[in-house]
């Protein structure tokens, strides 16, 4: 059965943690607004998934996932349904109630970098909240991007099952989350993620790894990955960057 990603044309936003999951297992699914009006495509599709009169089970919003007649939305929900599916999920319970901790902590953090663009109101244009974005990036910058990505280097440091994954010793969903995290960070704030590669060198070289992934390698580079851009969720205002002052502190 092939998978129906449902997610927004034209920016990566929270549909890329799901994207890539898929990607890496080179799982079959279809990217349903970019697929053709005539294949049941398009943001029609999208919308009318979401408005459908008779399912009882609707989304808030997408991305949402469609499997057969199963939908699954919320990011972090859908991710823990495909990684075992998909083979990117931690061995036993403890492990996987872990990967759930962490993946919605991905999410958390992902409102945030949301919020450093838009501190008022997500219905308002970025131009009617320049001055109050300006206060809620430099605390961003300063306070949230060490503290989250801290947690995230001390998880991968204290992994008993070696430092190379966040959760157990092979890939899953949330190193994949990890890597999208950071590049989205590190594109929005270049000056702000200076000081990442020394404070956190164990993410690092996940990211690295990631990256390097030969699904996903192919993947980046292909048509498929939509460029980061100021419709997404890490956008790239210079008047919103400033310098990174931070290290993380062995815990
Ligand atoms: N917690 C949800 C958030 C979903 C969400 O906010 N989706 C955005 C696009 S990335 C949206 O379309 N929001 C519409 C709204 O909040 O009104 C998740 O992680 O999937």
């Amino acid at each position: 059965m092939t998978y129906q990603l449902h997610y927004w044309p034209g920016l990566q936003g929270r549909g890329e943690f799901v994207r890539l999951a898929l990607e890496e297992a080179r799982a079959d699914y279809v990217d349903i607004v970019r697929a053709p009006k005539e294949r049941g495509g398009g943001v029609g599709a999208l919308m009318k998934a979401m408005a459908a009169p008779d399912e009882p089970f609707i989304p808030f919003a997408p991305p949402f996932l469609k499997d057969g007649d199963l939908l699954i939305s919320q990011t972090a929900n859908i991710l823990a349904y495909l990684a075992p599916r998909l083979g990117l999920a931690p061995e036993g319970e403890a492990r996987r109630v872990f990967a759930a901790s962490l993946q919605l902590t991905v999410a958390d953090m992902v409102v945030e970098a949301h919020d450093a663009h838009h501190p008022i109101a997500g219905g308002l244009y970025y131009e009617d909240q320049k001055e109050a974005a300006k206060a809620r990036a430099a605390d961003f910058i300063a306070n949230r991007i060490p503290k989250y990505l801290g947690y995230f280097e001390r998880v991968l440091r204290r992994n008993p099952d070696g430092p190379e994954h966040a959760v157990g010793d092979s890939l899953t969903t949330v190193d994949l989350s990890l890597f999208q995290l950071v590049a989205g960070l590190t594109y929005a704030f270049p000056r702000g993620m200076a000081p990442f590669p020394e404070a956190c060198p164990l993410l690092l070289r996940l990211c690295d790894a990631v990256a390097a992934r030969p699904n996903i390698a192919a993947y980046l580079v292909s048509a498929r990955r939509v460029p980061f851009n100021e419709s997404g969720i890490f956008r790239h205002y210079p008047e919103l960057d400033q310098d990174g002052a931070w290290s993380v502190d062995e815990a």
